[in-house]
């Protein structure tokens, strides 16, 4: 069965939602006292969302709010599919790059990969999100 539009709208924000949340963990461990399994578990449930195919998400009719469910997206993000696609495969493989550092336990290398992911974050932001 097909997800109706708004509730493809409401499954990505709760992606990017839960990504956010161990986005966050990670800063918090890399600003504080480290742990590692901590970042480990973080890295990889940012690793599975990202891999989950969040592109399904984008059908017809997700391109505009939909009664109380509102949506940033812009209209370009919907026709300009070959740099979304760039952008996409940016992020997947930082994701899966942070996953891979965080199991390893280095510090800074998770700190690098971390802003790596972050700039893969911003780059879709400024293209493809309003405000
Ligand atoms: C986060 C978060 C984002 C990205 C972005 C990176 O932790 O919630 O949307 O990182 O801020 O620039």
């Amino acid at each position: 069965a097909e997800l109706k539009p708004e509730e493809q709208i409401q499954y990505r924000q709760a992606g990017y939602a839960f990504m956010a949340w161990n986005m966050g963990k990670i800063k918090a461990n890399l600003d504080g006292n480290y742990s590692q399994p901590q970042v480990q578990a973080a890295a990889e449930t940012i690793r599975a969302i990202a891999n989950s195919g969040m592109g399904a998400l984008y059908g017809p009719g997700t391109d505009q709010n939909i009664g109380d469910v509102k949506t940033r997206v812009k209209p370009s993000m919907f026709t300009e599919r070959e740099e979304v696609g760039r952008l996409a495969m940016n992020f997947i493989n930082a994701a899966n790059e942070l996953a891979e550092v965080a199991a390893l336990g280095d510090e800074a290398e998770v700190k690098s990969a971390f802003g790596a992911v972050g700039k893969s974050c911003k780059a879709c932001h400024d293209q493809f999100r309003a405000d």
